[in-house]
C-alpha cells in the first residue's frame, strides 16, 4: 500500500495482447488462468504469475473464491512419481516472479461436484498478500491440455 499512486502508471498502459493482467502497487499480476476439466473432475487448477517490481518482500498467504475449498498447492516429483503438497504461503522477493505453470505450483480449486471447467469461463478469485492485502483477479478457462497434463482432473481430495 505504500506506493498506492504507483499504480497507475501501470493501470494506464494498454495492453494489446490476448493475456489480462493486475497491477496492484508493486505486484504485477500476470493472466490467471484455469484449465479445463472432465465433466466429472471434483477439482481444477489455475496457474499465473505475480511480480513483485517493488524493493520490499510480499508473501501471498492463501487465495479465496466461490468453491469449497481453495488451496495453493506444489508438485513435487518423488521416484518419478507427481505428488502435491499444500503450500501455506509463498514469499516473492523484490525482482522476483512467483510462477504458477502446469507441473509445477498451482491453484487448486476443490469441490467442483458436477460443475466443470468449461474454456470461456471465468473463475473470480481473490489473493491474500501479507502487505499488499486482498487483490482480485479473473481466471479465464482454457484448455490447456495440449501441454502438460498436469492433474487438473485429480479427484484425491
Ligand atoms: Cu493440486
Amino acid at each position: 500500500m505504500r506506493k498506492f499512486m504507483t499504480l497507475l502508471a501501470f493501470v494506464a498502459a494498454p495492453s494489446l495482447a490476448m493475456s489480462h493482467e493486475f497491477t496492484v502497487g508493486d505486484l504485477f499480476i500476470d493472466h490467471p488462468v484455469a484449465n479445463t476439466t472432465a465433466a466429472t473432475a471434483m477439482s481444477g487448477a489455475g496457474y499465473l504469475s505475480i511480480t513483485n517490481n517493488g524493493d520490499t518482500s510480499d508473501t501471498l498467504i492463501g487465495i479465496e473464491a466461490d468453491f469449497p475449498r481453495v488451496m495453493l498447492h506444489d508438485t513435487i516429483v518423488e521416484n518419478d512419481i507427481a505428488k502435491m503438497s499444500h503450500i501455506e504461503a509463498a514469499e516473492i522477493a523484490p525482482g522476483e516472479t512467483l510462477t504458477f505453470a502446469p507441473g509445477g505450483k498451482h491453484v487448486m480449486f476443490m469441490g467442483l461436484d458436477g460443475d466443470p471447467f468449461e474454456a470461456g469461463e471465468k473463475i473470480d478469485a481473490t489473493l491474500i498478500f501479507e502487505k499488499a492485502g486482498r487483490i482480485d483477479v479473473t481466471f479465464d478457462v482454457e484448455d490447456l491440455s495440449h501441454g502438460d497434463a498436469g492433474h487438473s482432473d485429480h479427484s484425491g481430495h
